[in-house]
């Protein structure tokens, strides 16, 4: 069998059996520096091919239709996680997990998150949403709408993912109470050398201000970007200048030295 056959005769065991889980990738405040989340990524950490991406990985679980089990187990491990930090005395106001639109149009999906949140006593202000503006752009899904409205109303933080690349972001936001504007890293990518990425930044940064948005900026990568987002008055920032995603077992260790 070809090495891709074998990825995809395991991958539905890899979900049952803890290979695949959440990454973790904190989000600080340029304002106090402190953690304001982290965002949950997926990772086959895979016992002889070592730790396998997304893209390696969500086709295989696409063609198998598992796709609603990769959100179950996000959910679950992310929750489960907030509430040990929680246990620990470790002060992390939510995390973010990665819904798809055929998540967000899974009904099943949301008796799962209050189920998940009642497990684990959280409040779902801990559970940020994280929904592509394209997903929002193509949701003429009633049940996608929906979706978002129920978790928005909730309690849960909708985080509006890779703004800037998708073409709704006026419509996601007219629609749904967004919380937050996760500025795509295209926009940031030397950022402190590029005036006309600055100028884009700037633009985007006076839109949330205006709409009463939070802002993050994501893939910030140098401390020279790092600076230029906080002087110009982004609220977060994510990326691997500050953290590339981590397992779970080393962020105890980094929440501490944040903190
Ligand atoms: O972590 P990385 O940069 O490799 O992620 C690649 C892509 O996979 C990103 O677009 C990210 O949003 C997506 N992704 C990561 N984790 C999940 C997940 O749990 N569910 C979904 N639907 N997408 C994810
Ligand atoms: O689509 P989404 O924004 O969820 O994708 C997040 C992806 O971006 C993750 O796969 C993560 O590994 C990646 N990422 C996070 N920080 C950085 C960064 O600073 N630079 C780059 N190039 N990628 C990043
Ligand atoms: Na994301
Ligand atoms: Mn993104």
């Amino acid at each position: 069998a070809s090495p891709k056959t074998e990825l995809k005769d395991e991958v539905e065991a890899a979900l049952g059996n803890g290979e695949i889980l959440p990454w973790f990738q904190p989000q600080l405040s340029t304002e106090t520096g402190r953690i304001s989340g982290f965002e949950a990524l997926a990772r086959w950490v895979h016992p002889t091919r070592g730790v396998l991406s997304p893209a390696e990985f969500l086709p295989l679980l696409e063609e198998n239709n598992l796709l609603d089990r990769l959100a179950e187990v996000m959910m679950h491990h992310s929750l489960k996680s907030l509430k040990s930090w929680d246990r620990s005395g470790l002060d992390v106001p939510s995390v973010g997990v990665n819904f798809s639109g055929s998540d967000l149009g899974n009904p099943q999906l949301l008796e799962k998150i209050e189920w998940d949140l009642d497990r684990f006593e959280l409040t779902p202000e801990r559970l940020t949403v994280e929904v592509l503006e394209t997903v929002v752009a193509s949701a003429p899904d009633d049940m996608v709408a929906r979706n978002i409205k129920k978790l928005e109303e909730m309690g849960c933080g909708i985080d509006l993912d890779d703004f800037g690349t998708g073409n709704a972001s006026f419509l996601a936001v007219r629609r749904f109470k967004i919380r937050r504007l996760k500025i795509d890293r295209s926009f940031v990518s030397r950022a402190d050398r590029d005036p006309e990425q600055q100028r884009l930044i700037g633009a985007m940064l006076t839109m949330a201000e205006r709409l009463d948005l939070e802002t993050l900026a994501e893939g910030v990568e140098t401390a020279g970007e790092h600076a230029l987002l906080a002087q110009l008055g982004c609220h977060h920032v994510q990326g691997f200048g500050i953290a590339r995603p981590m397992p779970f077992d080393q962020t105890a260790a980094w929440i501490a030295q944040h903190t």
